[in-house]
């Protein structure tokens, strides 16, 4: 199996270790988002959110100014950027993570490339936009390159998840970028029935196969909430519990809207497999 890349190469020189899993904190400036619709689109409140994701763990805060929840109304142009843009300017200088833009418009991820956003985050998986593309290879920022789908049709679910997801790369390279710009996410609860999430979830290892590096997003979404039958509300167990599997399974990234928790599970984790020794000397402590 292909050994996945174990770092990303920010545009300002940055460079951001992967060889321990990050956690990502959510920042929606959204009057409308599943489970955070209209608690930060006041700009202060929302650099006061990612200061506190911060100070929990969070490696990359990714700012959203479009619900993509299914069903979900798009957002006019001018309106995303009002959105997003003083809040991108704000973090650049208020906080030292680096910063993704999570949008399906190439125009922007350019403006907030412009003010200091360093990844960029598609959920149409250079798919969408097709100025998407050659944008991610002129800025040389790492891209998310997320699986979507309209219709939950699969006769393969992993082969084609994996076939969308190599076509993303494919466009990428062939505007120009470079290979050690990808990170592959599977898309959890886009395109997707309960059931097929599972079985993403079930089969993320055989994703890292592609070699790139994984991020995984199911916080608080609908596979858990049916999975368990606990509303939105109610669904931090649930993410806690997708994220570890997640981690343990390959992903080197979890896109989470509860960091304090989450970090804390992901840094459990690692201090559990990088621990020395045979136990018989020398205890860490009680
Ligand atoms: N999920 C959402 C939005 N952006 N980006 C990536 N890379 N992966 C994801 O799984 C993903 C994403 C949807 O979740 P959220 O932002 O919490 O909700 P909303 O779309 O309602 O704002």
């Amino acid at each position: 199996m292909a050994q996945a890349r174990e770092q990303l190469f920010l545009p300002d020189g940055r460079v951001v270790d992967l060889s321990r899993p990050l956690v990502m904190g959510i920042l929606n400036v959204t009057p409308d988002s599943f489970s955070d619709g209209g608690r930060y689109v006041d700009l202060e409140r929302a650099v006061e959110h990612a200061r506190s994701m911060v100070a929990c763990g969070a490696a990359i805060i990714d700012v959203g100014g479009e619900s993509t929840r299914p069903g979900y109304t798009p957002v006019p142009l001018e309106e995303e950027k009002r959105r997003v843009l003083p809040v991108i300017e704000a973090l650049s200088a208020a906080i030292d993570v680096p910063l993704s833009i999570d949008t399906q418009k190439a125009a922007v991820a350019e403006a907030a490339l412009e003010r200091g956003a360093q990844i960029l985050n598609d959920i149409q998986g250079l798919r969408g936009d097709p100025a998407m593309a050659r944008l991610a290879a002129e800025s040389g920022a790492p891209v998310v390159i997320m699986h979507n789908r309209r219709e939950p049709v699969y006769a393969d679910l992993l082969e084609e998840v994996r076939r969308d997801l190599s076509d993303g790369v494919e466009r990428l390279l062939a505007a120009g970028g470079r290979p050690e710009q990808v990170i592959l996410d599977p898309g959890i609860g886009f395109g997707k029935t309960v059931e097929q999430n599972l079985l993403l979830l079930k089969q993320l290892d055989r994703l890292s196969a592609l070699g790139y590096p994984l991020l995984l997003g199911a916080s608080r979404k609908s596979v858990i909430g049916r999975t368990l039958g606990v509303p939105v509300d109610e669904r931090l167990p649930g993410s806690l519990a997708v994220a570890v599997y997640g981690v343990l399974k390959g992903a080197r990234i979890v896109r989470v809207h509860d960091v304090c928790e989450t970090a804390q599970a992901v840094k459990m984790i690692a201090a559990i497999e990088e621990v020395l020794g045979d136990g018989s000397a020398h205890p860490v402590g009680a």
